[in-house]
């Protein structure tokens, strides 16, 4: 035995921000060390995501996690307790070797990503090295924040159809001036929705963005707008959203639902044209629903903006390489569960940098308190994430310990800025 071989293997139902059950693993390393590590949850997930296992009987209306409680304990723990805790790989390939499915199902993704993610915890905490640092020594990239301040989809129980709408503030000089920007401007916002839809609209959504009785998208822009501009920070911000468009698609007549009319991809390309011109966008996610690799293309081609690909690209590396070719999307939004480990979704990372595509960092809808994208972010020197309201707490987790990374690096740090995408 080495000081860095795993020697427990624990883990536990616990809840996430929707009150949802979730796996959260406890690792130990040399007898001594223990390390957690939360599973998070998507709502408006890919097809193509590797499979949670939930339980599907009567308790928590069928969404208890006691069958992966119980791949990590039973099955994950005997074959990997004894490994070395550093050799992530390793680890990750033994765990798909015993799933035995293409998409995680058997062990379940949920199992299966709380052991990568609380290994690469627990040799980064055996190291005595940040998170950030173990995977990058020359981690140094703070991210531009894309705030989501009003919340719609599948995330809101309102009728805006697309599901966020977000500031991007590429212009302030540090991660920590980006957080005071998005105060002011989500303050402002605040007054602006109670004054034209009272007070209760000003309840949050599922990623703590306001969720107002708002169908039309440009009402929603124009909002956000007047507070961008009453925030006083207007030539540091520029916009972004997720318009999530795979759950506007209606495979039958391929057309997409937007404010009560059914249009074509050509129809919403050009309404996605007008909206660029009307507001400083300069990123859109899923523009078109996960299989449309056609109106992928001709958003990344006549947008000229950054187009995020989400549900399209599902962190897969074999997904990128079959279509960053193409020229379908310029940009990955890059979330360790929906492909399953740690190595794997590196390698997604490491296939859109070297195509100079851009790596966005993301959260799911469903987080627990679990910090570990701000470490990764880091890490990767990704430039750019995505976590949410700068409210509720599992939220500000994230914000906090990207103000905390970035207070350690000192004179070391940079904030990516205006050169989000690609440095
Ligand atoms: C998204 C994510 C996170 P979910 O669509 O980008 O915001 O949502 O976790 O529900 O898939
Ligand atoms: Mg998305």
């Amino acid at each position: 035995m080495t000081g860095l071989d795993i020697t427990r293997i624990d883990a536990l139902e616990i809840l996430d921000c929707r009150g949802e059950p979730t796996v959260q693993v406890e690792l130990e390393v040399a007898d001594e060390i223990v390390v957690r590590a939360d599973v998070p949850a998507g709502r408006s997930t890919g097809a193509n995501e590797a499979t949670e296992l939930r339980d599907g009987e009567n308790r928590y209306g069928g969404k208890g996690v006691r069958e992966a409680v119980k791949s990590v304990i039973e099955e994950i723990g005997p074959r990997v307790v004894g490994m070395d805790v550093t050799r992530q790989r390793d680890i990750d390939r033994a765990m798909i070797e015993l799933d035995g499915t293409i998409d995680k199902s058997r062990l379940g993704a949920n199992a299966v990503v709380g052991v990568s993610l609380a290994a690469a915890r627990g040799a980064a905490t055996a190291l005595d090295l940040p998170l950030y640092r173990y995977i990058n020594v020359n981690a140094h990239v703070l991210p531009v924040p894309l705030v989501n301040l009003i919340n719609g989809g599948r995330h809101a129980s309102n009728d805006l159809d697309f599901q966020e709408f977000c500031i991007f503030p590429v212009g302030a000089e540090t991660f920590a001036e980006a957080m005071e920007i998005a105060f002011v401007v989500n303050s402002v916002l605040r007054e602006i929705i109670v004054r034209h839809y009272g007070k209760i609209a000003a309840n949050v959504g599922d990623e703590g963005g306001f969720a107002p009785p708002i169908v039309s998208v440009r009402e929603a822009m124009d909002r956000l707008a007047e507070a961008v501009q009453r925030s006083g920070f207007a030539d540091k911000i520029v916009f972004g959203l997720d318009c999530a468009a795979t759950h506007l698609f209606d495979r039958a007549s391929r057309t997409y639902g937007l404010e009560g009319r059914r249009l074509a991809a050509d129809r919403l390309l050009e309404f996605y044209k007008g909206l660029i011109k009307s507001y400083p966008i300069a990123t859109i996610e899923d523009p078109f629903a996960e299989d449309d690799v056609e109106g992928f293309v001709a958003a990344t081609r006549e947008l000229g903006i950054q187009v995020v690909g989400d549900d399209f690209f599902c962190t897969d590396p074999a997904r990128l390489r079959q279509r960053l070719p193409l020229g379908a999307a310029n940009a990955l939004l890059w979330k360790v569960n929906q492909i399953g480990t740690l190595s794997e979704a590196m390698d997604a990372a490491d296939i859109a940098l070297r195509s100079r595509c851009g790596v966005m960092v993301s959260e799911r809808s469903g987080e627990t308190e679990d910090a570990i994208i701000a470490d990764l972010v880091v890490g990767l020197n990704a430039g750019q994430i995505k976590t949410g309201a700068p409210v509720r707490g599992e939220r500000t987790a994230k914000y906090n310990r990207l103000l905390r990374i970035e207070r350690e690096l000192g004179p070391a740090a940079r904030y990516a800025g205006r050169d989000y995408r690609v440095r």
